[in-house]
């Protein structure tokens, strides 16, 4: 009973803001918005300062390129950007580009949902004597640091407040550009269709103070099983921007396909790729960096390696150990086609600096996540180079390789990170600097900051999108002999929101490691997924997830968030995404979430 009366009290109330902010009081004022509002941008010592008071209206975004010339991205606003200490261009693309995502949120593509209301003809504010925001003042207190669009680690600080008076006086308050852009999201989500034409929120007036709980706030998109297109990737950045997320974990390789274009190996892709057109040229890499940059989201490239990498087969087959160990293919690796780089090769080392040398001087974010999962011993057996499944052998060769491409990393200014098992299971000596993504169990994330280590989570078990419990279930006898790894036997059926609701990052570490808890991410990989079914399978289940790392997974009173609040409200998140053009599934029916009915 308890439930369900906060279910009726809070659905009509509040607004159903996604994440949810630290802290959030609102009324029942209605106020309208329409293109007549006046926004104005003002930072400390005038950084970033746009001309002030460009009506909504008339506002043409500064980079046309951005929506409508993707094949040729102008790589010279990058390079600028990423340099400038004079102009400060990062700063007002930033801003000019939320204006114009919050336009077109609220008015321009009727992004907007209507609400879901009482089955009577009143349900919707009348529109006669409307009071319209006359105005959104957006207030930066200190100017960003050089390096916005490659922050460092937990540098960019992304709280903001928020204030709409009941007489239409919005007021978003921030330290840094992407404070704003993270309150202009929360802004647009206290607004709803009118069945009249406009928009509306009945919620003034509104106090917003809000920050993440977690810095590092990731989904992992797998390019590799299958091939998404550069649309695809923009559209998944948007609506992660759309929850708080900052960080795109891009799994572009793997042993399927490697649609990374490498300039200086060019055979890699041309045969490695699914097909010769489905890659990612540098154009493609440095737009999609750039883009997801300006809305506060940093690109983390992975190359996963030495395990997972028998797409290079099909360019440097010298390279590569075990490609062809079917049919028992359940020895040597945990999904076909085996492979790994060798361990002890000298063309392999030369090959690493080629690659090297072409991709970090064209990586945008802070981190190079360099793989290291599911390495099977016995691959070396069948590796020319070692000959061995011994770990005593096997293990200092790891270190070698991993300092090798460890001190590329960190030479080329990022910050390496590496899959648990290079820590938990071969036992290496890793930098402090190091960041481990744990994935296998919460026990691994509390072994990983007892050894000092700063760790991401995201337990199979909760945070993979893409599979039920992540079991072997019900193996048809012979399993291990087929060619084709039957994915959809041993990860189905999927997991639901609340499960990943309920998963709090925190759980068993102790309060004094807890701030080596970066965050985490949820993950798509993509056996099972193609740009077909990846919208509905990501959303809005990687939402649940959004708001455990902004929010927190316990409440004021330190207890699980409460599922029955959540319901609703992200069952409107839902709306807001499929407004945005992203195929989110729903949740539940509207009856369920209807109030009266
Ligand atoms: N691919 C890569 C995968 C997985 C991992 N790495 C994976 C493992 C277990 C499950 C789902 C996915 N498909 N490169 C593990 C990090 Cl249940």
């Amino acid at each position: 009973m308890r439930s369900l009366a906060a279910l009726t009290l809070l659905t009509p109330f509040a607004a159903a803001i996604w994440p949810l902010p630290s802290s959030y009081t609102s009324g029942d004022t209605v106020l309208w918005i329409d293109g007549g509002v006046q926004i104005s941008y003002n930072a400390a010592n005038n950084v970033g300062s746009i001309p002030v008071a460009n009506a909504l209206k008339e506002y043409a975004p500064v980079d046309p390129q951005l929506t409508t010339n993707p094949q040729s991205y102008p790589h010279s606003y990058w390079n600028k950007n990423r340099n400038s200490t004079a102009g400060h261009r990062p700063s007002q693309q930033i801003i000019q580009y939320a204006i114009q995502r919050t336009y077109d949120t609220i008015l321009k593509k009727n992004f907007v949902p209507w609400k879901f209301h009482e089955r009577n003809e009143d349900f919707e504010p009348p529109t006669e004597g409307k009071i319209y925001i006359s105005h959104i003042s957006l207030q930066q207190n200190a100017a960003d640091p050089d390096n916005i669009l490659t922050p460092r680690a937990g540098d960019v600080d992304e709280s903001y407040s928020l204030t709409l008076t009941e007489d239409g006086e919005a007021t978003i308050e921030a330290e840094t550009s992407i404070g704003l852009v993270r309150g202009l999201t929360t802004f647009t989500q206290l607004f709803y269709k009118h069945s009249a034409g406009g928009a509306y929120t009945p919620f003034a007036p509104v106090e917003i103070e809000d920050e993440p709980k977690f810095p590092h706030r990731g989904l992992n998109m797998d390019t590799a099983r299958n091939y998404f297109s550069v649309s695809d990737i923009k559209r998944t950045i948007d609506a992660m921007a759309y929850n708080k997320f900052n960080r795109l974990h891009w799994h572009i390789t793997d042993a399927q396909s490697w649609p990374l274009e490498i300039p200086a190996l060019p055979e890699l892709a041309a045969k490695g790729a699914y097909r010769r057109d489905l890659t990612y040229t540098p154009g493609d890499f440095e737009e999609i960096q750039y883009f997801a940059a300006i809305q506060g989201v940093e690109v983390i490239v992975e190359i996963d390696m030495p395990g997972h990498t028998s797409s290079i087969w099909f360019s440097q087959p010298e390279l590569i150990a075990a490609f062809n160990a079917q049919p028992d293919w359940n020895t040597y690796c945990a999904e076909p086609p085996c492979g790994s780089l060798k361990l002890n090769s000298t063309a392999v080392y030369d090959f690493l600096g080629t690659m090297w040398d072409d991709l970090l001087p064209r990586v945008r974010s802070s981190y190079f996540h360099t793989g290291g999962d599911e390495v099977n011993i016995n691959t070396y057996l069948l590796d020319d180079t070692v000959r061995s499944n011994d770990t005593a052998v096997l293990q200092p060769l790891m270190q070698r390789f991993i300092d090798f491409n460890h001190d590329r990393v960190r030479e080329a200014g990022l910050t390496p990170v590496v899959w648990e098992e290079m820590l938990l299971t071969w036992n290496l000596t890793l930098g402090d600097d190091v960041v481990i993504q744990t994935w296998q169990s919460d026990e691994a994330v509390a072994e990983v900051v007892a050894a000092g280590h700063k760790a991401l989570v995201g337990n199979y078990n909760y945070w993979y999108l893409d599979c039920g419990k992540g079991q072997w279930i019900d193996f048809a006898p012979g399993f291990a002999s087929q060619k084709y790894f039957p994915y959809n036997d041993y990860c189905s059926p999927r997991k639901n929101w609340r499960l990943m609701y309920s998963y709090d990052p925190l759980h068993g570490i102790p309060a004094n490691s807890s701030h080596l808890v970066l965050g985490g991410e949820c993950h798509i990989w993509a056996e099972q997924t193609d740009p077909i079914n990846f919208d509905d399978m990501v959303w809005p289940r990687a939402c649940a997830a959004a708001e455990v790392l902004w929010s927190g997974a316990k409440d004021e009173n330190g207890q699980n968030r409460s599922q029955i609040e959540a319901s609703p409200r992200l069952s409107e998140m839902r709306e807001r995404l499929v407004a945005r053009g992203v195929r989110a599934e729903p949740i539940q029916m509207p009856f369920c979430i209807m109030n009266g009915t």
